[in-house]
């Protein structure tokens, strides 16, 4: 096992509740950078997470290993596509929309990334991951052209989970989108943490610190936080 996956499955173990912080690279202040490290480093994060549906620039790797110098946590690549791997991370969430039926999103990105994934030193996480209906289109949504499953089919979500488990994911991702009006319903989160034995990761339109204890009563073993980070550097305050 390797080691940031190995760090998530002894947390799991132990009941040590897991936060990243997602950095979407085109939103990042270059210019409030200093203060964005230092907000990180008084949060209670354990993890960042950088990435994003559709990433344009191309200061990532300037952006990893600028973070690294002030904040020492694990960076783990969370991308939309192939052209977002950075050597510069720890690890990579290796995703595959298990939820959708797009054969560019379950595979072909992931064939076009092996050759340059075998090329770096990034830890390689294979990860199911899975869009949940959250009450309207998300960016996931638009750009994977994939229908998100229904909030209030359990079963299905469940079925969806333990597919990828079988298939060999190492983490089940359940996500609402990115500043998603509805987070992933607290009864699914339960459902499937119940019945999969890997870690899973939830995130997704989590505003306030009551939300994320939720997903962790729930059986979150890893909660993002995108946006409400970014609109308010004094979330965790
Ligand atoms: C998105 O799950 C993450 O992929 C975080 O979502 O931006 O809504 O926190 P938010």
């Amino acid at each position: 096992m390797t080691d940031i996956y190995k760090q998530i499955v002894v947390s799991k173990k132990e009941a040590k509740k897991l936060l990243a912080i997602l950095i979407d690279p085109d939103k990042v202040i270059w210019k409030d950078l200093e203060l964005l490290t230092a907000k990180i480093n008084q949060s209670p994060a354990t993890h960042i997470f950088i990435g994003g549906s559709q990433v344009v620039t191309n200061r990532i790797d300037e952006l990893i290993s600028s973070l690294k110098q002030k904040v020492n946590l694990p960076m783990v690549l969370f991308p939309g596509n192939p052209s977002q791997i950075s050597n510069e991370a720890d690890a990579i969430l290796f995703l595959s929309l298990i939820s959708g039926r797009n054969p560019d999103y379950l595979i072909e990105h992931q064939v076009k990334a092996a050759a340059v994934l075998k090329a770096t030193q990034l830890e390689v996480i294979s990860t199911g991951y899975m869009l949940i209906e959250s009450g309207t289109e998300t960016a996931v949504e638009r750009v994977s052209k994939t229908t998100p499953l229904d909030r209030n089919n359990l079963d299905l979500a469940l079925a969806t989970a333990q597919a990828g488990e079988m298939l060999g994911s190492k983490l089940i991702y359940l996500e609402a989108g990115s500043g998603a009006r509805l987070a992933v319903p607290v009864e699914m989160i339960e459902l499937i943490a119940q019945n999969i034995k890997i870690p899973l990761i939830v995130g997704g339109g989590i505003v306030d610190l009551p939300d994320i204890q939720k997903a962790y009563d729930a059986g979150a073993d890893l909660v993002v936080i995108g946006t409400a980070f970014e609109n308010d550097l004094d979330f965790f305050c």
